[in-house]
C-alpha cells in the first residue's frame, strides 16, 4: 500500500490485464465490444526516461465517486437467456465504472442479444456452446479480461448498484465475495417457502461438512478475484454452479467474506429453475465433493482455533484472520484527496 493516494480528479490511463501479471484472454469466443480487441498497447510501460532511467508505472484508478477511486478492473459477467426485457434494468443499474459488461447468451430465441448491444455498444457477447447456467457462467468466467469478476443476473432481481459492496469487499482482503439474502442488511421478495428451506437445509449441510458458516447457499450474486478462477474449477453446467463455487472457495482455503444482498422479484419472464430438480442436483454436488474418508474440511494450522474463512457481512470483516495465500494484492480503496 506504498502507492500514492490519487484523487479520483486526476485518473490516468488505465493499463491491461498483463499488469496484473495474466495474460489477456484469447477474444475468439466473443463478439462485439472494444474491451479486449481494440485495446492500444500498455503505455510505455517499460519505457525509460531520458537517460535510459527505469520509469516508474503510473498507479491506476477508476473514479467511483468523487470521494473514491478503485485500482482493479472489473468485469461483470451476466448470464441471460431470454431476458430481452428485463436487461434494460440490469444494465441502467450497472456502475459507470466497469471495465467490461460479458453478457453470456443461452441461444435465446428472443431479441437478448441486440438489445444488450443497444443498451450499450461495448458490450461483449459470449455465446455458450453447452446449456445451462454453469456452463453459461465457466464461458462468461473464461472470456473476462478484468482482474475482478461479477456475477449477476439478467432478470432484473439482482441491483448492480450493490457491485460496490463486492469490489470493498474483495480490494478490503477477501478472496472471494459471497452475495447473501439472509445475512444483516439483505433480503429477498422472490424466494418462496420451498426454496427457502431447501436453501437452508443444503446450506446446513454444507456448513456441516466443509466448515463453512455460509448463510446463503444458492444464490446468484458473487464476485472475486480473477486468478481464483482456475482454483474454483467449474466443471459442472446447471443452476448448482454457485453451491460447487461456493464448497471449491472453501476447500480451496479461500478467504470468504459474505456481502448483504438484495434480491428482487424477477420483472418479466418465468424462472428456468425447477427447485426439486435442482435441489437435487445441487446435494449431488454437496455429496460429491466431500472428502474422501471420514474427515470433514477444517480449519487448519498454524492456528486451528480459528476458522481462517470468514463467512461474516462486511464491512468489518475479521481482522484476526490470517491472510491467505490469496489475499488481495495492494489495491486501492481510499478517499480521494
Ligand atoms: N446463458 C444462460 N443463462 C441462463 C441459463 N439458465 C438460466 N440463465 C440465466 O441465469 C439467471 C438466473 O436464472 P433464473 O431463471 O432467474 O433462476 P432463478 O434466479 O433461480 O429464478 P427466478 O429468479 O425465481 O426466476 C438469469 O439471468 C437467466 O437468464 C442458461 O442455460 N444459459
Ligand atoms: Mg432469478
Amino acid at each position: 500500500m506504498n502507492e500514492p493516494i490519487a484523487s479520483p480528479r486526476t485518473v490516468t490511463a488505465l493499463d491491461g490485464p498483463e499488469a496484473a501479471g495474466r495474460p489477456p484472454h484469447p477474444a475468439a469466443t466473443t463478439t462485439g465490444g472494444t474491451a479486449s480487441t481494440t485495446r492500444s498497447p500498455r503505455p510505455a510501460a517499460r519505457a525509460t526516461e531520458a537517460g535510459g532511467v527505469p520509469r516508474t508505472r503510473r498507479p491506476r484508478f477508476r473514479p467511483v465517486s468523487p470521494d473514491l477511486a478503485i485500482s482493479p478492473r472489473v468485469s461483470v459477467v451476466v448470464p441471460a437467456m431470454n431476458e430481452a426485457d428485463n436487461l434494460p434494468h440490469v444494465f441502467a443499474t450497472l456502475p459507470e465504472w466497469v471495465h467490461e459488461i460479458v453478457l453470456v447468451d443461452g441461444n435465446s430465441t428472443d431479441d437478448t442479444v441486440a438489445v444488450a448491444r443497444r443498451l450499450r455498444p461495448d458490450v461483449r457477447v459470449v455465446t455458450q456452446r453447452g446449456r445451462g447456467k454453469g456452463d453459461a457462467l465457466r464461458a462468461g468466467f473464461a472470456a473476462c479480461s478484468g482482474d475482478i469478476i461479477v456475477m449477476i443476473d439478467a432478470d432484473g432481481s439482482a441491483d448492480g448498484g450493490e457491485i460496490i459492496a463486492f469490489v470493498g469487499a474483495l480490494v478490503a482482503g477477501a478472496d472471494f465475495a459471497k452475495g447473501s439474502r439472509f445475512a444483516n442488511g439483505g433480503g429477498s421478495e422472490d424466494i418462496t417457502p420451498l426454496r427457502r428451506l431447501g436453501n437452508r437445509l443444503l446450506g446446513f449441510m454444507v456448513n456441516r461438512m466443509y466448515g463453512t458458516r455460509y448463510t446463503d447457499l444458492c444464490y446468484g450474486y458473487n464476485a472475486f478475484w480473477a486468478r481464483h478462477l482456475d482454483r474454483l474449477g467449474i466443471d459442472c453446467t446447471g443452476f448448482e454452479v454457485e453451491t460447487l463455487m461456493n464448497i471449491r472457495a472453501a476447500k480451496a482455503g479461500l478467504r470468504i467474506h459474505e456481502v448483504p444482498s438484495y434480491e428482487r422479484t424477477r420483472i418479466h419472464g418465468a424462472s428456468n429453475l425447477h427447485a426439486l430438480r435442482d435441489g437435487l442436483r445441487v446435494l449431488r454436488v454437496i455429496l460429491a465433493e466431500r472428502p474422501r474418508g471420514r474427515a470433514r474440511v477444517r480449519p487448519a494450522a498454524p492456528d486451528a482455533s480459528r476458522p481462517r474463512r470468514s463467512a461474516v457481512p462486511v464491512p468489518g470483516g475479521d481482522p484476526g484472520l490470517p491472510r491467505s495465500r490469496g489475499q488481495a494484492p495492494a489495491t486501492v480503496l481510499r478517499e480521494g484527496a
